[in-house]
């Protein structure tokens, strides 16, 4: 066979193996099916990147949620609870975590070191809020369904929209306040996964007590900002769309 017949075929067969290794793998998201809960802050890191991923409860029930993360099927580096990122090899769980990995991944991320460190207090902030306003609803049992603990829990969420709630949502105007004069995102003139995650926990108080939501005057730049953010043309049109379920109502979740 001459030279000239093989080299096309070879020429194939390198670009063949030349994509195959780099072809990239894609994101998964394990979260359970049927609420937003914590899988609702990475899902709108993917959704303002553009970037595609699968998200598993397309896929895989309650059941097998539970086997692949809660009892290590997923094997892999160990990961306790969901929402569970995986790329390949690679794979880790942790929501504030996991949003700062991918935001700067995706490039939402601070632009100097000063605001990557605030950025950190705020994220964690951000995320000490959303236990807090959680376990409010599941002070008998943390694990167990709110619907167990109706009763028994109505103290502990009437003390969290008395005193927690508007402790931590003028926090959040004071620190949105600090940039622009609350015009525009957290930190900079850029948009980072924190300003992400504080749309998600203002969509989820709002949801979950909008009677209070509703009485906050004392957050004119929080409202504003959540009716900007979420009038982005990638988050409005995943807000408008079937991937985007509604909140529990049971837990800010
Ligand atoms: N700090 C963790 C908490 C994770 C967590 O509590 N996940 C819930 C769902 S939102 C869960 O299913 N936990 C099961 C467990 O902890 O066993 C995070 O932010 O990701």
């Amino acid at each position: 066979m001459s030279s000239a017949r093989v080299r096309p075929q070879l020429r194939g067969d390198i670009a063949l193996c030349v994509s195959f290794f780099y072809m990239e793998e894609e994101w998964e998201l394990y979260y359970w099916p049927r609420l937003p809960g914590r899988g609702e802050f990475v899902r709108l890191v993917f959704e303002e990147a553009g970037v595609k991923f699968k998200d598993m409860r397309d896929t895989v029930d309650a059941g097998g949620i539970s086997s692949l993360v809660l009892q290590g099927e997923l094997g892999g580096f160990p990961v306790l609870a969901p929402p569970v990122i995986k790329k390949g090899n690679f794979q880790m769980c942790q929501t504030p975590a996991i949003c700062r990995y991918l935001g700067k991944e995706f490039g939402l991320y601070p632009e100097n070191p000063v605001d990557e460190a605030h950025a950190d207090q705020v994220n964690l902030t951000i995320h000490d809020y959303i236990a807090e306003g959680r376990l409010a609803f599941h002070g008998m049992n943390h694990t167990a369904s709110y619907y167990t603990q109706m009763e028994e829990t109505k103290p502990y969420i009437e003390r969290f929209v008395k005193d927690r709630l508007p402790r931590f949502l003028k926090h959040f105007e004071t620190t949105l306040v600090a940039n622009n004069a609350g015009k525009g995102f957290l930190f900079g003139d850029r948009l980072t996964y924190v300003d992400l995650a504080l749309l998600h926990v203002l969509r989820a108080t709002e949801a979950q007590f909008p009677e209070a939501w509703q009485g906050a005057d004392y957050i004119p730049a929080l409202k504003a900002f959540k009716e900007r953010m979420s009038a982005r043309p990638r988050l409005a049109a995943y807000f408008n769309s079937k991937r985007c379920l509604p909140f529990e109502g049971n837990s800010m979740m």
